[in-house]
């Protein structure tokens, strides 16, 4: 599963405000954010999936562009409004592009990390969707 998801803006004439809470705005219950920048020129990352991990995605600043792969078929999306997320379900091949320089990538996780839950080779990834 992958979707876009319009944010709630709370703005005023002293600017604008996004909140993001578990189980309303994000439909799970958050256990772990972490915050992609400072991404190098021309440099790419992800290039995995995971088991079970759901996550919300929300380019907070800049932009990028998101190649998401759920084995069937790949989407492009660009992320470049901080009251736009992307849900990014289990079972998904994300890569991450194009990076602006200015990019700040925010990413809300249902699980604490586990490596165990990252597939990491495309093979396998496309294995596991074939035998589901
Ligand atoms: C994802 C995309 C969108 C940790 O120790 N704890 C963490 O919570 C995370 C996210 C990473 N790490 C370690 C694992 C690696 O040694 O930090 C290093 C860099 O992680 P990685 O190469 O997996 O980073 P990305 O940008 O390729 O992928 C990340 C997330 O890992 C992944 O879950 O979906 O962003």
């Amino acid at each position: 599963m992958m979707k876009k998801i319009k944010l709630k803006m709370l703005g005023d004439e002293r600017g604008s405000m996004v909140v993001l809470e578990s189980n309303t705005s994000v439909p799970f219950e958050i256990k772990r954010v972490y915050y992609i920048f400072d991404t190098k020129n021309n440099v790419s990352r992800g290039f995995h999936a995971h088991k079970e991990l759901r996550q919300l995605a929300v380019c907070v600043s800049g932009s990028c562009r998101l190649l998401l792969d759920d084995g069937k078929s790949k989407k492009n999306i660009i992320l470049n409004n901080p009251s736009e997320g992307l849900l990014i379900g289990n079972l998904i091949w994300r890569e991450m592009h194009d990076f602006s320089s200015d990019c700040v990538l925010m990413v809300l996780a249902n699980e604490y990390y586990d490596e165990l839950d990252y597939i990491r080779d495309y093979e396998k990834f496309k294995e596991i969707i074939n035998n589901k």
